[in-house]
């Protein structure tokens, strides 16, 4: 049966064997979410009469992460730690955790991937976690709720993660200083000659340099530890059972990596309490959320609570803050860049979506006192 990819069966065929899956591809078909790697799921036809099974088999992008090998050791790692924790909880096997949570398969070699032919990038597969929804941004209350439960319970699952610190796959990943100074390099170097027309949203920007560093320099007086953390929580990794609002795993640990806490409630924030997407062009229609807000607060505080200091819970919306910029300034340098990072669909896409996050960082700086006021409630309440 042809599928709706740029790839043919026999090309996920030969993947697929070499996990150990030598069925026929009967279809196969590409997501397309991310924007960054390429992620396909392949349906495999099951042995005499057993039902077909589903696999998603993802292009891990060498360009975004050059140590691709250190990459999948952090992923893979996690995502044995994650399984078998949510195994011994429930009373389960691990193999049963895995239906609902990712679990990468093992190839012939013994890794958890394997070499492109044509490139530097590699295959990853996991079976696919079937009978689950994703949504861009957060309809209600309770999916925002839930989706915060996911990640704060997820960060609790891995903080014990035993053995050797995980590898800084991107380094200073979110270090919003560090972006700043990139953008400031990108906006002198204008390659493109991009600059001139919108260096007005390049001056609006530039006038929150020293907050972004609020952070790191909470980090830097002790004001919270280091942590092993998600780092891409935006709404869209949060898996729920189809068609209700129960949460059932995170997914996409590409950047699960040493940490703040902080960021990971923060990128939450920054999709989960703006009922518009990332690259909406309605810049008007985007607001703080509030309902939104108290349920991601509620929701993160609640499953993380073990784990979280006082004035840590204190910086929530100001984490909020720092991710929404620091991505709004990434998708702006990618767009002075000429588009080398983040995949688009149409020539101005990196700016439309800097300019809905430069407008939702806006918001979140009028709305600060009551989103200040809900936070520091829920300091109050460990
Ligand atoms: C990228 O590819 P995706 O959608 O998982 C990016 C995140 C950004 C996000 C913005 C490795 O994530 O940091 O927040 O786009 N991932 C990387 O939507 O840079
Ligand atoms: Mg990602």
């Amino acid at each position: 049966m042809p599928n709706s990819t740029d790839l043919s069966d026999e090309f996920f065929s030969s993947i697929l064997t070499r996990f150990g899956l030598s069925g026929t591809v009967v279809d196969a078909e590409q997501w397309r979410s991310g924007h960054i790697n390429s992620t396909y799921c392949a349906t495999v036809a099951g042995a005499s009469g057993a039902a077909p099974r589903r696999y998603v088999v993802q292009r891990v992008n060498s360009h975004v992460f050059p140590d691709t090998s250190s990459l999948m050791h952090n992923a893979f790692r996690v995502a044995e730690h994650n399984v078998n924790r949510v195994a011994a909880e429930r009373g389960i096997t691990p193999d049963e955790a895995s239906r609902d949570n990712v679990r990468f398969l093992l190839a012939d070699d013994g890794r958890p991937w394997i070499p492109d032919p044509s490139s530097s990038d590699v295959w990853r597969v996991y079976p696919c976690i079937e009978n689950v929804d994703s949504h861009l941004v957060a309809a209600s209350p309770a999916l925002a709720r839930e989706a915060a439960m996911l990640f704060g319970s997820f960060q609790n699952a891995v903080a014990d993660l035993g053995g050797e610190r995980l590898a800084e796959t991107i380094p200073d990943f979110h270090n919003t200083p560090k972006r700043f100074d990139r953008l400031v390099a990108s906006a002198e170097a204008d390659v493109k000659g991009r600059l001139a027309a919108v260096r007005p949203i390049y001056e609006e920007m530039l006038a929150r340099r020293e907050r972004g560093g609020r952070l790191q320099r909470a980090y830097a007086e002790g004001v919270f530890p280091e942590r092993i953390v998600h780092n891409d929580t935006k709404m869209s990794n949060a898996l729920f059972r189809h068609g209700t609002t129960k949460g059932v795993c995170v997914i996409d640990l590409d950047t699960v990596m040493p940490g703040y806490a902080l960021h990971d409630f923060g990128d939450l924030m920054r999709t989960a309490c703006n009922r518009e997407e990332e690259d909406t062009e309605d810049l008007g229609a985007i607001r703080v959320d509030m309902n939104l807000y108290e349920a991601i607060v509620d929701g993160y505080v609640s499953s993380a609570r073990g784990m979280l200091r006082p004035d840590e819970v204190r910086l929530l919306p100001e984490a909020g803050w720092a991710m929404t910029m620091e991505v709004g300034i990434r998708f702006f340098t990618d767009y002075l860049d000429g588009d080398v990072y983040f995949r688009i669909a149409r020539p101005d896409h990196n700016l439309i979506r800097a300019k809905s996050q430069l407008t939702f960082a806006k918001r979140i700086e009028e709305a600060m006192p009551a989103l200040q006021a809900i936070a520091d409630k829920a300091a109050a309440s460990l």
